[in-house]
């Protein structure tokens, strides 16, 4: 099914329904939030009654978003209409799916290439570099003016999405709306130290652990690191407090791949693996039953620590030929 931006037969459905339920998708981000939450906030000028659902907890960064307190993932209401909101795939509701039968319309706005079209009315676009930019112009499309609250809201959404406007995907139509926003008093530095720079302390001593764990191999093309469970305890850090701290490894000029090696509590090994293009670690990750993207992937070990960097290590060394 082809992937379109459909805002006015969307708004055709709005203006229909009285009761409303938004939807985000499990694992909430910033552009599912704050779209949904952009949403939520015009359809109410509308006089509609809007409930929004999410199966997970909200990231404390989106606490500052008007109506973040209001989620949930629990009804027995039936609704007008429901509309999914960055929500890729059926699944991506979690245990929200059961709002799928209690609305007697549905509908989705979303901006990923692979989704399936799930709904009765399914505004898609793949070139969207957020969904949040989809909510703007289905705001517009509904004759709704943007307050501080809604410019709040999708900045979160479209900046989060686009690597703080950074990411290859980020385009003019997103500056274009970024201008719109400006235009509304938007709390810019604020917003921006909450959601790219305020960094949790567990993560910031998990990240002084790992850095001082940092070796280099191969002629200083490939870094690795590691966390103990132990590091994990004396830091008082959840494993998420461990995303992302592989970049320092690979972010360094002349490193080509990085691994971070991480001891879960029952002793197997999550290796976090990054490549710099045009070299990949998709197929080293699969040779260890992991996945994921050419540049940015992961696998399970089940070896003690140091044998199972040895093993990964030797594999990201091969692979260079
Ligand atoms: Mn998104």
């Amino acid at each position: 099914m082809a992937l379109t931006r459909k805002p006015e037969e969307i708004a055709g459905l709005i203006r229909e329904a009285r009761t409303i339920a938004l939807c985000g998708h499990v694992n909430p981000d910033g552009d599912t939030v704050g779209s949904v939450l952009a949403l939520k906030l015009g359809l109410e000028t509308l006089g509609k009654k809007v409930s929004v659902f999410c199966q997970d907890k909200i990231p404390g960064t989106l606490g500052m978003l008007r109506g973040a307190e209001e989620f949930r993932c629990e009804s027995d209401e039936r609704f007008d209409l429901l509309i999914c909101v960055d929500v890729s795939d059926m699944s991506r509701m979690g245990a929200c799916q059961f709002l799928m039968a209690q609305a007697d319309r549905t509908a989705q706005i979303d901006h990923h290439g692979t989704n399936p079209c799930y709904t009765q009315v399914n505004s898609v676009d793949e070139d969207a570099p957020a969904t949040g930019l989809l909510i703007k112009e289905q705001l517009d499309a509904l004759g709704i003016a943007i307050d501080r609250d809604m410019a709040m809201c999708l900045y979160a959404a479209i900046a989060t999405d686009t690597g703080n406007f950074a990411f290859k995907s980020t385009n003019a139509e997103a500056f274009a709306v970024m201008s719109q926003l400006m235009d509304c008093d938007l709390p810019l530095d604020e917003m921006n130290r909450v959601l790219f720079r305020q960094r949790q302390k567990p993560h910031v001593k998990l990240l002084a652990r790992a850095l001082s764990s940092l070796r280099f191999h191969k002629n200083e093309t490939i870094t690795t690191m590691v966390l103990t469970y132990q590091d994990f305890l004396d830091c008082q850090a959840l494993p998420e407090h461990a995303d992302a701290i592989v970049n320092y490894g690979v972010d360094i000029p002349g490193v080509k791949m990085a691994l971070l090696a991480r001891e879960n509590q029952d002793g197997s090994i999550k290796m976090a693996l990054r490549a710099v293009t045009p070299d990949r670690v998709d197929g080293i990750a699969r040779g260890f039953g992991g996945g994921g993207h050419a540049q940015a992937s992961g696998c399970t070990v089940n070896l003690p620590l140091a044998e199972a960097v040895e093993a990964v290590l030797a594999a990201m060394e091969n692979s260079f030929n």
